[in-house]
């Protein structure tokens, strides 16, 4: 058992780890014990196993060799880690979106049985930025013109992919100076591929600006058209309350744990679970209902759509079997630890693999079927009833801490929020970051790693902000962890906001940290910030804002691809744990520093969350400077004409 001074700052996680230990269980921090020391190369970048004369490593201290065997030096091999990991995160979201797509082109064909158009007001708004005639056309042939000019955007050989152009027009330039512009959501990623493969491209400078391609891909692309066609599909998200923690699951119920990243299959396990002769079937067994709780980011689509409470994020979805009280968990993709398998079968719980992509040894695997997808969902939710019986109720034990949150902040009902139905706009915010009430907008997202103590550096990092009158935008298991810690309800603003901010939030009924959604989501940011910028008075660009974003527990490739897109569009990035290309002086100075002239974005690196909140703060407070909003303005009452001017 792996000894830590703090394994965690959630009350719920610590004895779960404790009953783990009495259980015989072995956990992730387990596993990390025993893999350490892990390897030094490996954390900084500078190990190469590209090809088989290798593995190569090169030396940071100076000392030993220089080059692999092919003469490769660090910054080369970094430099292909590097993008080799946007290669990975990039094609994690685009597959995704390309599944979303393929359903929701058969969706829109009448082919795929229990799923339509939920928000047809979305649809006519994507269609136009796509380029679709409306007018007067029904909506299912509008849907499948779509659904096809999605697809192109994974195939097309020449691009720019269609996305592209919602971005800010001096962004666009940006982009096509440096001659970035993804052409194919797929193409990047291959591309990354073949000049990262022995004896391609060697220049460290080059292969990032790939990197980049494939990065803007997924964010402006892939990502992108996952939630797009998402919101249009199953609606798009409205805040409502929930609540999160391991005391969501109830004893007295059948628990059914959903986890992963897609919501094609959980929208239907929510609406099978409803269904009166499966909520029979429930208590037939003995059980009160039939409950159900996510882990990762499907339980925040299922969370941002219905409501559904959070069980955990992605360091407690052992500890959720740990338990003894979940009956199935089901899983589809990415996240997944393989140990779930080996953890599920200390217990009586039934761990149900749905993706042909996803598959654990151990785990029964119940394939989802598109075209019979409400089956395929009660077969699953059945699964679980079953297993209900097999309880042993002598080894359960459940925490009782829970808290509630509000979610549901979608770029679109953020504007409405401020604007109201009469005019619904971002100009409250954007008045208020220029009368200072707010100092900045960040973005706080991504994993979590038990590297850190679990959840301490998303919550420090955001309380930091908040007090400092930045307001926060959050996705993934950063939003999960901030949300255990009660900072997604409005009262948070009263209690953890500067004043400022505290106002603000008072007056439009918000909490001063916005929950967006999934890790494709991260999409919505980049909407939000858009229409920050074309609201006006901030500048032009994404990069002239006040604003900052970080992940300071990342893990997953799809936090390097998520990164660089942010990075890339203009936002000062920070990340946490550790960065993957320290080893390379040159290339680090390239990201750090030299990003800045080129994107008006850059990366950066801090362990401790609160340098990190002061890092984005100082960045934050030097975009304000150059908007010149530090200096104390005349309060002026503006005409129309005034306001056009600003136009
Ligand atoms: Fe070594 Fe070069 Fe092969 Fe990498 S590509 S493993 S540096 S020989
Ligand atoms: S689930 S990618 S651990 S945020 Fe999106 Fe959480 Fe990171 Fe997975």
């Amino acid at each position: 058992m792996a000894k830590y001074e703090k394994l965690s700052i959630d009350p719920t996680s610590s004895p779960m780890v404790e009953k783990a230990e009495k259980d015989g269980v072995s956990l992730c921090w387990d596993r990390l014990h025993r893999q350490e020391p892990q390897c030094a190369f490996g954390q900084l970048g500078i190990c190469c196993r590209i090809c088989n004369m290798g593995p190569c490593q090169v030396d940071p201290f100076g000392e030993g060799p220089q080059y692999g065997v092919c003469g490769a030096d660090a910054d080369t091999i970094a430099a292909r880690n590097f993008v080799r990991m946007i290669a990975g995160g990039a094609a994690a979201h685009s597959d995704h979106g390309r599944g979303v797509a393929e359903l929701f082109l058969e969706a829109a064909k009448g082919e795929a049985p229990g799923y339509g158009i939920k928000d047809e007001q979305k649809l006519y708004a994507v269609a136009m930025d796509l380029d679709i005639e409306v007018g007067n056309r029904p909506i299912k042939e509008i849907a499948v013109d779509v659904g096809k000019a999605a697809f192109e955007m994974f195939g097309s050989q020449h691009g720019p992919i269609k996305f592209v152009k919602r971005a800010p027009l001096k962004r666009q330039k940006i982009w096509e100076e440096l001659g970035v512009v993804p052409r194919g959501v797929d193409r990047e990623i291959v591309e990354i591929m073949h000049r990262t493969h022995i004896g391609v491209d060697q220049e460290y400078r080059n292969i990032l600006l790939q990197g980049t391609r494939a990065a803007l891909g997924d964010g402006w692309g892939g990502s992108m058209i996952a939630t797009e066609l998402q919101d249009i599909l199953f609606g798009t998200p409205v805040p409502l309350p929930s609540r999160v923690n391991l005391g969501i699951i109830r004893d007295d119920h059948v628990n059914l744990i959903i986890h992963g990243h897609e919501p094609l299959l959980s929208e239907m396990i929510v609406m099978a679970a409803q269904q009166k002769d499966i909520v029979e079937e429930a208590q037939k067994v003995g059980a009160a209902g039939i409950n159900l709780g996510g882990i990762c980011c499907t339980a925040n689509e299922i969370l941002m759509r219905h409501g559904i409470p959070i069980a955990g994020d992605f360091l407690q979805q052992e500890l959720a079997i740990v338990t003894g009280a979940c009956d199935a968990m089901v899983v589809d993709v990415q996240c997944i630890m393989q140990s779930l398998s080996e953890v599920a079968s200390c217990y009586h719980t039934k761990l149900i693999t749905t993706n042909y992509r996803a598959k654990i040894p151990g785990a029964t695997h119940i394939q989802f079927e598109e075209h019979d997808a409400l089956n395929t969902a009660r077969k699953i939710v059945l699964a679980a009833i079953h297993n209900f019986p097999r309880r042993a109720k002598t080894n359960v034990r459940i925490p009782a801490e829970h808290m509630d949150l509000v979610a549901g902040f979608s770029h679109e009902t953020i504007n409405y929020l401020l604007g109201g139905t009469f005019r619904a706009s971002y100009r409250p915010l954007n008045d208020n970051i220029i009368n200072g009430k707010i100092r900045g907008i960040a973005g706080v997202v991504g994993c979590n790693n038990c590297k850190m103590c679990h959840g301490e550096g998303h919550v420090e990092m955001v309380k930091h902000l908040i007090k400092n009158d930045v307001i926060v935008l959050q996705t993934g298991c950063s939003a999960i962890d901030c949300a255990k810690a009660g900072l997604l309800v409005p009262e948070a603003a009263q209690k953890y906001a500067g004043a400022g901010l505290a106002e603000v939030c008072e007056t439009v009924g918000i909490p001063p940290v916005l929950h967006m959604g999934s890790c494709v989501d991260n999409s919505r940011i980049l909407m939000a910030a858009t229409a920050v910028v074309k609201e006006g008075g901030l500048g032009d660009d994404i990069s002239d804002l006040p604003a900052a974003g970080a992940a300071p527990e990342w893990m997953s490739e799809k936090a390097i691809s998520i990164g660089q897109y942010f990075v890339t569009s203009g936002v000062y990035t920070v990340f946490g744990v550790s960065f993957p290309t320290l080893g390379s002086p040159k290339l680090t100075k390239h990201l750090f520093e030299e990003y800045f002239d080129m994107y008006g974005g850059m990366w950066d690196y801090a362990l401790d969350p609160i340098d990190g909140a002061n890092k984005m703060i100082a960045h934050i407070n030097g975009r304000r400077q150059a908007l010149g909003l530090d200096k104390k303005k005349e309060r002026v009452l503006m005409d129309m004409a005034m306001r056009r001017e600003i136009d």
